[in-house]
């Protein structure tokens, strides 16, 4: 991968495929959260789509990424089930994390989705302590750390960055930075005019990319993922892009300025992808249609399971809670 190769039209038609899922994965559980049939946490990821799957295509099933609380994008891209997944929204036994970790908390190895947290910054020294393991036992993964701009503020940001770099970990750190924190502006809490800058002060790669452009974010993936996995290094990868929804579901983001939020809907990255798919010929705009219908089908399905799936037992209340012998 260079910086000046150009995205083959069937790679951006699976980019778009996964960012459509994303998307209209998102759109259904908002309306599941506003209609009241689900009761959960929920940060939407509306307008983030396109990076995430950008990212997702030049990964292995075996690579591993961990990610955050506003984390369905990255989950999906990576392989998620969408069956396990719903189930966990509902704390259902068959969840991922058999309905006992919930939204915050979705995590499933069998498609290298190693961990979701919901503490702010908390993912990127154990995504440094997965690159250690794969160097060590040299099993040639990569691993994706996702997190918030507002999470670069936060120390662990800073000694997992120095570790990587000293180490030179098979790790990518892809701050997908949306503008804010909860409801306090980027430039407001933060003092470097970009992410990636930070970089310097660990020796490290850093790149900006306009996360909303699914070629461009294509190619600096794609970089970044080859260096790590060559020996090269970890980079830090800012991906510029915007939240269309709001902190948390609920969220009025009465604190956005509407020109703002205006200026952001003209660089929404799902129409510009679309778009860039059929002018490629790799598809019309008749078959993304049937697709979005296809993965609504898939989503009602999932759901369906979600629903119907039993609650853990009470039984295993301590199961898988604390680690052996932690108790005696
Ligand atoms: C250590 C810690 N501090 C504060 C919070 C409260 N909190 C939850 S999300 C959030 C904002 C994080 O912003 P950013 O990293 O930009 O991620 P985004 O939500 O925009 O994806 C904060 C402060 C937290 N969960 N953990
Ligand atoms: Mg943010």
């Amino acid at each position: 991968m260079s910086a000046t190769d150009s995205v083959p039209p069937k790679v951006l038609l699976e980019i778009y495929r996964k960012a459509l899922l994303i998307n209209v994965f998102d759109e259904k559980m908002r309306g599941l959260l506003g209609s009241g049939r689900l009761a959960a946490v929920y940060y939407s990821v509306r307008g983030q789509e396109v990076l995430a799957a950008a990212m997702g295509v030049h990964l292995k099933p075996s690579d591993y990424i961990v990610t955050t609380y506003r984390g369905i994008h990255d989950q999906l891209a990576k392989g998620m089930p969408l069956r396990e997944l719903c189930a966990e929204y509902y704390g259902k036994a068959t969840g991922t994390c058999k309905g006992k970790g919930g939204p915050m908390h979705i995590t499933y190895p069998k498609a290298g989705i190693m961990v979701t947290t919901g503490v702010v910054g908390s993912g990127l020294p154990i995504a440094a302590g997965l690159a250690l393991a794969s160097q060590v036992k040299k099993d040639g993964r990569v691993t994706v750390c996702n997190f918030g701009d507002g999470a670069s503020n936060i120390g662990a940001f800073h000694e997992a960055l120095n570790m990587a770099s000293l180490w030179k970990l098979p790790v990518v750190f892809l701050c997908q930075n949306n503008g804010y924190g909860e409801c306090t502006k980027y430039e407001k809490a933060t003092s470097v005019a970009h992410i990636a800058d930070r970089a310097a002060a660990y020796n490290m790669r850093g790149v900006t990319v306009d996360g909303n452009d699914a070629e461009a974010m294509w190619r600096a993936a794609g970089e970044a993922v080859d260096r790590a996995r060559s020996g090269a290094g970890p980079t830090l990868l800012e991906a510029k892009t915007f939240r269309f929804m709001g902190h948390y579901f609920g969220d009025p983001g009465a604190y956005i300025p509407k020109e703002e939020y205006q200026a952001a809907l003209t660089r929404d990255p799902m129409p510009r992808c679309k778009a860039a798919v059929i002018a490629s010929g790799a598809s019309t705009d008749e078959q993304l249609a049937t697709l979005k219908l296809e993965f609504a089908e898939q989503i009602e399905d999932a759901l369906k399971f979600a629903v119907d799936s039993p609650p853990p037992d009470v039984s295993e209340i301590e199961t898988d809670i604390y680690g052996a012998g932690a108790r005696a």
